[in-house]
């Protein structure tokens, strides 16, 4: 059941949250991102967005896959939570009984800024979790279109109106059967709104950019760990029988003190060889995976977000 609760809190403490989330309220550096469309350009989404998380006990920040994986402008930092929107989240969560660990604040300037329809990825989402919208600021429409292959026998359209100060909860099932999204409206009449959209996420980013957690091959970090064990144990093994076949092949390694100092460097420089030769292949596969992305981006000015782990990390779902 989706659900919309209006009056969230009192109109002054309403107005605190809209005040110190605002571009100037120095709470929040909202960044501007650009989405990469299929035939390869870049279009500049039209809000403005900032990222907030919790750290899970690993101290690794939830990860949330959406139309942001394809941006490759700017890399998406999530934040600890400031002060505002902690306090809403803990407001939230007490009154509903959910949980979230990350969240998405937008920025609509006016009634130009948009959010075109989609449906939220449940794939990294804790399963039968809800999303909640929190919003501040102008009324703003949300569109809910039931997708062409939905089976649901709800409504074709629905239409209703998310006003400041309100919640709104969309669940699992309405996400899985509809789009929904922002659209355009006459500039001049919508003043701005702030939406802080709450998830609960379960797949999680690692310092150096592995995943883990629901929606990847890999449960928890431990299993990262042991991987990366049994890769490294498979390198030793393998490298060390190549030494003995080596020794064997060449006579001159008869000598046993000769044949134990021999051995022991061949190990070593073997494994070496096997090390580099898998980095050399790993950046070759970055590179060409960038390659198209850096042009655009240097055309355009913009910072590379490398997405090779992403992609990687798509492989696997
Ligand atoms: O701004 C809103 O209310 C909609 C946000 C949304 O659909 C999203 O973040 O996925």
């Amino acid at each position: 059941m989706t659900q919309l609760i209006e009056n969230l809190l009192s109109i002054d403490e309403a107005n605190a949250v809209l005040n110190a989330l605002r571009p100037d309220g120095n709470e929040i550096e909202y960044g501007q991102y650009y989405a990469l469309t299929n035939d390869h350009s870049l279009v500049r989404l039209p809000r403005l967005m900032a990222f907030q998380a919790s750290m899970n006990s690993s101290g690794d920040f939830p990860w949330y896959r959406c139309t942001m994986s394809s941006v490759p402008q700017n890399k998406i930092n999530y934040m600890s939570w400031t002060p505002t929107v902690q306090k809403l989240k803990d407001f939230i969560e007490q009154r509903t009984g959910e949980t979230w660990n990350l969240a998405h604040i937008i920025y609509y300037k006016d009634g130009e800024d948009s959010m075109g329809m989609h449906s939220d990825t449940m794939l990294d989402l804790a399963s039968g979790s809800k999303i909640a919208v929190v919003s501040f600021g102008s009324t703003r429409q949300l569109d809910l279109l039931k997708k062409q292959k939905s089976t649901s026998d709800g409504p074709s359209q629905i239409k209703f109106d998310l006003p400041g100060n309100s919640l709104f909860l969309l669940d699992e099932e309405t996400n899985k059967h509809y789009v929904h999204g922002i659209k355009k409206t006459r500039k001049n009449q919508i003043e701005d709104r702030i939406a802080i959209v709450f998830r609960h996420v379960t797949t999680f980013k690692t310092d150096n950019g592995k995943f883990y957690g629901r929606g990847s091959a890999f449960l928890t970090k431990q299993d990262i760990i042991q991987r990366e064990t049994q890769r490294k144990i498979f390198q030793y093994i393998f490298s060390f029988l190549l030494t003995v076949f080596i020794i064997w092949l060449f006579p001159i390694f008869s000598m046993n003190w000769l044949k134990l100092v021999t051995g022991g460097i061949f190990w070593l420089f073997i494994s070496m060889v096997f090390g580099q030769i898998e980095q050399i292949i790993n950046n070759y596969i970055n590179k060409v995976n960038n390659e198209r992305l850096q042009k655009l981006c240097q055309m355009k000015n913009f910072q590379i977000w490398d997405q090779t782990n992403m992609r990687h990390f798509l492989k696997y779902s």
